[in-house]
């Protein structure tokens, strides 16, 4: 069909045979859920570690399942040498650290999230503050051309959170420069809407025109980051609308959740996923 369905996996639970179990028989895509951020990857600058996350890697593939990436640059998660780092410096680190970590997964990865969380919340609809933002605005489309150049084959996306309500200054924001990435030849194949929902921050209900507004612009779009904090019939309904607004959007091409059982949730109270304990 050429859409998949994939969850976050820790490596650290690839001994649990209950986890694993449905890990094999329930998805055919993974993303590591922590292992092949910034700070895990190269811990030291220029020395590069990839144990974990090959981990997860080789046990997905083991398994014939493709691999979401998950996240070549981020303000957040970044390694201790690389948060006081600015300007030059940084923009360069950036750059080495995506043309490295994506050519050493080269041919391996199905999509990239490239750039992670770069809009800032609120009603402004421009960039979040940080330290790579303030290496320059072109910053983002820098790091998706080095991506290009280390993995022509991998689908580049840019992943963000709140940008599900198409009404939201954020989705706007994120909206004008993929427009603006398309119109300039800047290589871009995807946006990830992390979805990530609860009481607070509920599925909207125009959901499907923001996924078919993204994907009118030639990207695809995923579902990435998929919770959904309740219980019963009614946390089962909001799961039902976010499948039903992907499968209704052709270029809608992967739902991700975020994590297997509620236990393994970066929300566990919430009993966010779809297996329980
Ligand atoms: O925060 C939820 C997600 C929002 N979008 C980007 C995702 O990358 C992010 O994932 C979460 C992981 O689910 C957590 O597991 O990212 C968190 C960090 O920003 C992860 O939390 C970290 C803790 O902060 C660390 O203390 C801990 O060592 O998980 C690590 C491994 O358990």
């Amino acid at each position: 069909s050429g859409r998949y369905f994939g969850t976050a996996v820790a490596a650290s639970k690839l001994g649990d045979s209950t986890y694993v179990g449905i890990l094999n028989r329930e998805f055919d895509m993974v993303t590591a859920e922590n292992e092949m951020k910034m700070d895990a990857t190269e811990p030291n600058q220029n020395q590069f570690s990839y144990g974990n996350a090959d981990r997860i890697v080789n046990q997905a593939r083991g398994q014939g399942k493709r691999i979401r990436g998950h996240a070549l640059a981020w303000h957040s998660q970044q390694p201790g040498w690389m948060q006081n780092m600015s300007g030059t410096a940084l923009r360069n680190a950036m750059l080495n650290h995506v043309t490295q970590v994506a050519t050493y997964y080269r041919g391996k990865i199905y999509a990239w999230d490239v750039v992670n969380e770069a809009y800032a919340d609120g009603s402004g609809g421009g960039r979040r503050d940080s330290n790579l933002q303030r290496t320059g605005n072109d910053w983002i489309e820098a790091a998706f051309r080095a991506a290009r150049t280390a993995d022509p084959g991998a689908k580049l996306c840019y992943n963000d959170y709140n940008t599900d309500n198409w009404s939201h200054a954020k989705t706007q924001g994120v909206y004008r420069m993929v427009q603006d990435f398309k119109a300039r030849g800047v290589p871009i194949d995807c946006v990830g809407f992390q979805a990530h929902f609860n009481s607070g921050n509920p599925v909207p209900s125009n959901y499907h025109t923001t996924l078919q507004n993204f994907a009118n612009l030639g990207v695809d779009v995923q579902i990435t980051e998929l919770d959904i904090e309740g219980s019963g019939s009614s946390q089962a309904q909001q799961y039902q609308g976010v499948v039903q607004a992907c499968l209704a959007v052709t270029r809608c091409t992967g739902i991700t959740v975020w994590g297997i059982r509620d236990t393994d949730s970066w929300r566990a109270s919430g009993t966010p996923l779809l297996f329980d304990g």
